[in-house]
């Protein structure tokens, strides 16, 4: 008897036919309020769960009797109660590094787009607006030779790090739960309390994981401590900043701008503070989001769920505990 599986965001048909091999899949749609009903029904006799973002806290876990790992389509697992699937011996595994390359060209494309104000520029011409030599209403400001400092100096920071140092010159101040020596040896990175990286950096880009440690971590204080010629990046999580916060420091011009990839809510309300500033640059949540490397992803989380039901070490397990490591 196929173990069941229930994926509950789109992956790949070659990815879903390796995992059919050896589960019976059911595949529920991307999960929203609409097909909530139809997932709640499937996953009654499901031993595994693949898919990104989906809540899974003891209320799911409660409904889900048969469970033996959830794999998660995303190197964030804030959405796993890891501490009570450990408790109940369900593995929990992410897609770590597959996606640490195109994160941080999206991340560092993201800062260069908010720093020459390049959406704007664009809609500039689009809107037949070009009709002259742009003048300084419409300059932007460098990015080369600046100073960058990034907040989490973790994987996919590591590869920002490389790309701001190795190809635009720039000074990496770095803050995090530990040293970071690569970054440091490789990148010229230097390690500075959170305060300090705040006053000096010209580019602040958050990238940590959301733990209860990083929840607003930047909030009103932080911005104050800034530049008035900051930009802010934010790649992580959109909790990780005070939401509000930020919209009034934009507003009051207390940094110059920001470039988001995550927001508190997703998808944002469109009728949000931060879409009506001219001062921002906002992208869907599209760190990773490439043909290759959602593939890498959904590939990478298939290996993980299939070896974890088949009694074997998944790849990237996020509590080696449960089978005794
Ligand atoms: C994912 C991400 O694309 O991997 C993560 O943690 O945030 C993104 O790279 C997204 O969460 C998957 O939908």
């Amino acid at each position: 008897m196929k173990p069941k599986v229930v994926a509950y965001k789109k992956i790949p048909k070659e990815i879903e036919e390796f995992i059919a091999e050896t589960c019976e899949i059911t595949f529920c749609g991307n999960l929203n309020d609409e097909n909530r009903a139809d997932f709640l029904e499937k996953i009654q006799e499901a031993a595994g769960l693949i898919g990104s973002g989906l809540k899974v806290d003891k209320e799911l876990l409660d409904q889900m009797p048969a469970l033996k790992i959830v794999s998660n389509m995303s190197v964030g697992y804030d959405n796993l109660d890891v501490q009570e699937l450990t408790k109940r011996h369900i593995l929990a595994t992410n897609t770590p590094d597959v996606l640490n390359e195109t994160t941080a060209d999206t991340i560092f494309g993201l800062l260069l787009a908010t720093a020459r104000r390049f959406p704007e520029l664009h809609n500039y011409v689009k809107d037949g607006r070009w009709k002259e030599i742009i003048g300084e209403d419409l300059f932007g400001v460098d990015v080369h030779h600046k100073v960058l400092g990034i907040i989490g100096m973790g994987r996919i920071g590591t590869v920002i790090a490389k790309r701001a140092h190795l190809g635009f010159g720039m000074e990496i101040l770095y803050h995090n739960r530990s040293r970071h020596q690569e970054a440091e040896h490789q990148y010229g990175a230097t390690y500075c309390s959170l305060d300090e990286l705040l006053q000096k950096s010209d580019f602040v880009c958050l990238m940590t994981p959301l733990t209860p440690h990083t929840e607003h971590l930047i909030g009103e204080r932080e911005f104050r401590l800034m530049k008035k010629t900051a930009i802010f990046i934010n790649g992580s999580r959109g909790k990780t900043v005070n939401e509000q916060d930020l919209v009034r420091a934009l507003e009051n011009r207390e940094i110059l701008a920001a470039g988001l990839d995550v927001f508190q809510k997703e998808p944002i309300d469109p009728d949000h503070p931060l879409l009506k500033l001219e001062n921002v640059v906002l992208l869907p949540h599209v760190g990773s989001a490439t043909y290759e490397t959602r593939f890498a992803m959904a590939k990478l989380a298939a290996e993980n769920l299939v070896k974890g039901l088949q009694g074997e070490h998944p790849p990237s397990l996020i509590n080696p505990e449960v089978l005794g490591k």
